[in-house]
């Protein structure tokens, strides 16, 4: 069955307002298929959703990943409402099958599920000024602040050891060793890389180990692509993508938006000269950060801020280098050695922190 067909039967099944008239794929993330359904309700307003089929390939349990996110979401709604916030606009909104599903399984055994559209709001992919980008960051930080009451007990795993750093290290090892795709021999530089670093991938997973963080509810994919801002106040009103909240630390969020918001260039740029990573913008999101987490982070913590940035980023570039040895399985990928060239940009990004060490560990001094 063409795609078309395959979206038409799934929108079928949940209990959408209005008549279907338009379905476009948004071309964003690296992980789900994402589509923008426009209906036209009786006074001929029009209502969107989020249509997006789950990668079940990444995503195991499906059953378990949507009862997180029904369970997280219905969390973040009663908070926002009780602070007279909008739940429409501010958190994302499971939207049921006819059946009071919280997704649609079709013959095929793809998984379908239906999010209300966040209006009037843009993610992006690199920052277009330094204000966004605070905004972005106090949003995350009280996003965390919002989740430290959420009983931990009840989330799933969605994908385990997913910021195991020293898992990520191992199964690139394995990955250099079969070389199923006879590509080893091109990345011999990228390779020598990250074994130069290899007692780097042990720090975070170590600090956890004993007890030296604590492990919090944390989102695990703060990319600046992953969170909503609104496009008249640009604040930033909506953290989705929500498939990775899980137990974990808060060194990864922080980071995780350091690697991707903080580099002056795109995650899969080329030219590697214009790749660095931004003091003005690890300033703003360090600001940022810290205040949107109202000091509830301890000073160990705060301390290791600048080694979360590197060490999410140097995993983030091992799980790409990892993905382009094993053929390119994971991450989406749109033309030839696209995951080495996200692979490389990581690379540079860690290069140059390890450069600026002393000015990040002095920006988060200041702000501590
Ligand atoms: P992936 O897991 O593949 O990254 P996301 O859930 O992040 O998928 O969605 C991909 C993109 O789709 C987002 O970066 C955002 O631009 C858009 N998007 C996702 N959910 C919504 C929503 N509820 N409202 C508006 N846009 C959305
Ligand atoms: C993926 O889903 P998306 O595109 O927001 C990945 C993250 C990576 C990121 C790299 C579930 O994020 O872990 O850091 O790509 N998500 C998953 O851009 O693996
Ligand atoms: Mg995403």
């Amino acid at each position: 069955m063409d795609i078309k067909s395959q979206i038409d039967l799934a929108i079928n099944n949940f209990d959408l307002q209005g008549k279907v008239i338009n379905t476009k794929p948004l071309e964003k993330g690296h992980i789900n298929d994402t589509f923008c359904v426009e209906c036209v309700l009786d006074d001929n307003s029009i209502k969107r959703y989020i249509l997006q089929r789950i990668n079940t390939n990444i995503f195991k349990n499906t059953d378990d990943l949507m009862e997180n996110v029904v369970n997280i979401t219905s969390y973040l709604r009663k908070i926002i409402l009780e602070n007279g916030g909008d739940p429409e606009r501010e958190t994302l909104n499971v939207i049921k099958t006819k059946d009071g599903k919280n997704y649609y399984k079709s013959d095929n055994n793809h998984c379908w599920r239906v999010y209300n559209f966040i209006e009037d709001a843009t993610t992006y992919d690199l920052v277009e000024n330094v204000q966004d980008f605070y905004e972005s960051a106090v949003a995350f930080g009280n996003f965390q602040m919002l989740l430290s009451n959420f009983p931990a007990n009840i989330l799933h795993e969605t994908i385990p050891n997913f910021h195991n750093t020293v898992d990520r290290l191992n199964k690139l090892k394995q990955a250099i060793e079969k070389d199923s795709f006879n590509r080893v021999k091109e990345v011999k530089n990228e390779i020598d890389f990250v074994l130069d670093r290899e007692k780097d991938c042990y720090i975070i997973c170590d600090l956890l180990d004993k007890k030296e963080i604590p492990l919090r509810v944390t989102h695990n994919d703060t990319k600046l692509n992953n969170i909503m801002i609104d496009n008249k106040t640009k604040k930033a009103i909506c953290v989705i993508d929500l498939d990775t909240v899980m137990p974990g630390t808060v060194l990864n969020d922080f980071g995780d938006s350091i690697r991707f918001g903080a580099s002056t260039a795109l995650e899969d740029e080329k030219d590697l000269s214009k790749v660095e990573c931004s003091m003005e913008l690890f300033e703003a999101f360090t600001k940022g950060f810290i205040e949107g987490t109202k000091d509830s982070l301890t000073d160990k913590e705060k301390e290791m801020l600048p080694m979360g940035a590197k060490i999410i980023t140097l995993e983030c570039g091992i799980r790409f280098l990892t993905d382009y040895l094993q053929g390119d399985t994971y991450f989406k990928t749109h033309r030839e050695g696209h995951n080495l060239d996200r692979a490389r940009t990581q690379f540079k990004l860690v290069l140059d922190m390890e450069k600026k060490w002393q000015q990040m560990a002095d920006i988060v001094k200041k702000y501590s």
